[in-house]
């Protein structure tokens, strides 16, 4: 363990865990130590590594699976209400180790302080969501057109459900899937990124805690390991809905997989989110929320802002805001006081960036902020703006690249904007502003924007819990979270009782036995 986590692990309850230096990386109600190899996993910031974690095996994922099986049986029948204690206890858990979280978060993947806190408030909020939910778990009645019968809908908890994360929101998104299918009576297996295996022990380390005080041992289970995991995750037909937040590519082989076995998926897959800004907008708040959306988490967030759409009166006037905006981005030590971008995850990462400029100027493209690496250690990039060519494309827009790069396009109208904000084979996330009503709703309208998420005078990131999260296209079309969200972790059963001494048949059909 590094010595910059000397702390961190007593305050989450590593230090329990670690054997032999490398701590297990996988939890069926406690922890054992898996039979696969050791990974490192390095901070982003200094290239040092923070820690050693046992992978799991193919073997060991079979044992999580018979494990977690095994305490569905119990765990569905228990009420909602009280599978909600789990959960509630799991939410103060992480209310009182929200510093320590928060810190390994923005260790083990690089995001400024505030972000990483905010991830864990994140997690708290969706326990608080979750927990009222469990009481909320509607379903409806239907007037039946038959005498003397009632016809209702219910839900049952779906079985082990399957979520599989990303390095970018660590746990964030676990906990969206993981607080929600816990109160609607699933047991969750979660495969984390084996860039982030650290934050997901602790974690899991709290998980068990929590599981512990509430008899819920194995309700969250963990299983780090590498693609093969995930892999077989997808084919087991024990695990009826699968959770996967990652690459577009990736989501596509994870949904055959699934499809073809016919269970469920839940994909949070790419994006490609852009910002109208008209010419009657506030460009004060449009620069504020297009730094935010394009320069927070380093560019790598789903959400992230990638395109601005500016209208021909304001695009020098914002550029010339967004510039200004970016030279006051201080880069460096995410834990650091004033820090507003840490480094991006990998050195894969920044070369996946040097390559993306490289392809703006190729294509045209003027870079009027940005552009280079940082001189390491770590893997630092500058926040970047490439001013579109007018009367050119600019192919390398419609890719996501994972880094803070805005693409920045004149246009002439609402309409046109729309059309471009939709030309992309992403629908995750959307804005526009402007101080007019009417443009406001056209773009929300059904011929507006064909996003998941759609956002007038706010960015395209910081999405609350409360909302549904997800979006359309490539971007995978799930939802998670808030909203409705709770009703892609569970079956849906329509039941139909007869009180009466009759037997009639749905549509007059006569049948005299
Ligand atoms: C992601 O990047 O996978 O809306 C999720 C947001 C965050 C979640 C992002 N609440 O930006």
């Amino acid at each position: 363990m590094n010595a910059r986590l000397a702390d961190l692990p007593t305050a989450l309850g590593l230090d329990r865990l670690a054997t032999d230096g490398a701590l297990p990386g996988a939890s069926a109600g406690a922890f054992f130590a898996p039979h696969g190899p050791p990974i490192l996993s390095d901070d982003p910031a200094t290239g040092e590594p923070l820690g050693r974690v046992a992978t799991a095996t193919l073997d060991d994922y079979d044992s999580v699976m018979l494990a977690a099986r095994a305490r569905f049986a119990e765990w569905r029948s228990r009420p909602a209400p009280k599978r909600a204690e789990l959960v509630r206890r799991l939410g103060e858990l992480l209310r009182e180790h929200k510093e320590p979280l928060g810190e390994l978060v923005s260790r083990e993947v690089g995001k400024i302080k505030s972000e990483g806190l905010g991830e864990v408030q994140e997690m708290i909020d969706i326990c608080d969501f979750a927990v009222g939910l469990s009481r909320q778990l509607y379903g409806l009645t239907i007037a039946s057109e038959r005498p003397a019968h009632r016809m209702m809908e219910q839900w049952h908890p779906a079985g082990v459900v399957g979520v599989i994360t990303a390095f970018n929101f660590p746990v964030a998104v676990w906990a969206w899937n993981a607080a929600i299918a816990a109160v609607c009576g699933d047991v969750v297996v979660w495969k984390p990124s084996p860039l982030a295996p650290l934050t997901a022990i602790a974690v899991q380390a709290l998980c068990d805690r929590a599981a512990a005080s509430e008899d819920a041992a194995g309700v969250f289970n963990l299983v780090v390991g590498g693609p093969e995991i995930g892999e077989a995750m997808a084919r087991d037909r024990r695990i009826p809905v699968v959770s996967f937040t990652g690459s577009i590519p990736v989501g596509r082989k994870v949904a055959g997989l699934v499809a073809e076995r016919l269970g469920r998926s839940i994909l949070e897959l790419g994006g490609n989110n852009a910002i109208t800004v008209l010419d009657d907008a506030n460009l004060a708040l449009a620069t504020r929320a297009i730094t935010f959306g394009a320069v927070g988490t380093a560019g790598q967030r789903c959400t992230s802002t990638r395109r601005v759409f500016a209208q021909r009166g304001v695009i020098d006037a914002l550029l010339g805001r967004l510039a200004k905006a970016y030279g006051s981005v201080t880069i460096g030590d995410p834990m650091a006081p004033g820090t507003l971008m840490g480094p991006l995850v990998s050195e894969r990462a920044v070369q996946a960036f040097e390559a993306a400029v490289a392809a703006a100027r190729a294509q045209g493209g003027e870079v009027v902020a940005g552009g280079r690496r940082r001189p390491g250690p770590g893997h630092f990039v500058e926040p970047t703006i490439v001013r579109a060519p007018k009367d050119a494309p600019l192919p390398i827009a419609a890719e996501e690249t994972f880094a803070p790069i805005l693409y920045v396009f004149e246009v002439g109208s609402l309409d046109e904007a729309i059309e471009r904000n939709n030309a992309v084979s992403q629908g995750l996330s959307s804005a526009i502003f402007t101080e007019g009503l009417g443009s406001a709703e056209r773009f929300l309208s059904p011929a507006g924007s064909d996003c998941g998420i759609a956002n007038v005078n706010i960015g395209t990131s910081g999405a609350e819990i409360g909302g549904a999260f997800g979006g359309e296209k490539d971007s995978g079309g799930g939802r998670e979270a808030g909203s409705d969200a709770w009703k892609a972790y569970m079956r849906r059963q329509t039941c139909t009782v007869n009180y009466g001494r009759d037997l009639p048949l749905a549509q007059g059909v006569e049948f005299p036995v």
